[in-house]
């Protein structure tokens, strides 16, 4: 298939169902290094830090979670802008064709769950906050928040598929049976979700508007891997306020740093 086809295979998908998955996204050189760091990740406990990375479950179920992982170096900062799925989020959330072009990533988390975990279920059209929300107008992609998922282990039936629901980014009604995300509900017998399987080193690219969470992992031994970068605009800012640090701004590609600093402060005394 030519690449404009390519190209506009994805545009149709991405707007029709609000995700794509890109397989083998990164090569399995990439796929050793990760696994190899997290199988000699220390006990961390919730609130602990790694450098400039904390661990910070998003809730009890989800297990272990590291945010601002970037800082944890190597293949944490390849995947930044790797070219299997770059292009495509800089169309679909980076403002292309606009005077304010360019991305940022406001979090980015090392996610690995054990058997009985899960991430509830959340988002979706309805009432959806505007940071991941879907746009498509006169010609461009004007999406808020563009998540990638990789998966670093492979992610079958049982081992806690992300689930979306597919279209449900435009939704103009709440899901009836979506549950509580608070109280915990799981999802994994939603009406409507679909469990996104992922070989090892495969990726799934979704618009955060779309309803998603995280199914229960079933499959008792082993843990489910997964990074999870979230783009968008490159005038956003961090959720949580982590920070990147002068020494990782420093040691990263110019390509890089343009989509973790994409503007430089401007401080007293500079020139603009
Ligand atoms: O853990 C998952 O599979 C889903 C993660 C998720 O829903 C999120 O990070 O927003």
């Amino acid at each position: 298939m030519t690449n404009d086809k390519q190209i506009a295979l994805d545009n149709y998908f991405f707007d029709l169902n609000g995700y794509l998955i890109i397989k083998n996204a990164v090569p399995r050189s990439l796929i050793a290094e990760v696994n190899d760091f997290i199988d000699r990740l220390p006990p961390l406990e919730y609130g602990q830090w790694l450098g400039n990375a904390q661990r910070r479950d998003y809730n009890q179920n989800t297990g272990l979670e590291i945010h601002n992982c970037i800082e944890l170096g190597g293949p944490f900062e390849t995947i930044i802008d790797y070219p299997s799925y770059i292009d495509q989020l800089r169309r679909f959330c980076g403002e292309e064709n606009s005077y304010i072009a360019g991305l940022f990533i406001d979090e980015c988390i090392l996610s690995v769950r054990r058997s009985g975990g899960h991430h509830p279920v959340h988002s979706g059209g309805y009432r959806g906050a505007l940071r991941g929300a879907y746009h498509y107008k006169d010609g461009v992609f004007r999406a808020g928040q563009c998540n990638i998922i990789i998966a670093w282990s492979a992610i079958g039936p049982g081992d806690g598929p992300t689930m979306v629901i597919p279209g449900s980014h435009k939704s103009n009604f709440p899901h009836p049976l979506a549950g509580d995300y608070a109280k915990g509900d799981r999802m994994d017998d939603l009406p409507g979700a679909i469990p996104v399987y992922l070989n090892q080193g495969d990726a799934l690219l979704f618009v955060d508007g779309l309803m998603h969470g995280g199914s229960s992992r079933t499959t008792a031994e082993g843990e489910r891997r997964v990074t999870i970068y979230r783009y968008g605009p490159k005038w956003g800012v961090s959720r949580f306020g982590y920070e990147y640090s002068e020494a990782l701004l420093a040691r990263v590609t110019p390509a890089q740093r343009q989509i973790l600093q994409p503007i430089q402060p401007l401080r007293m005394g500079m020139m603009p």
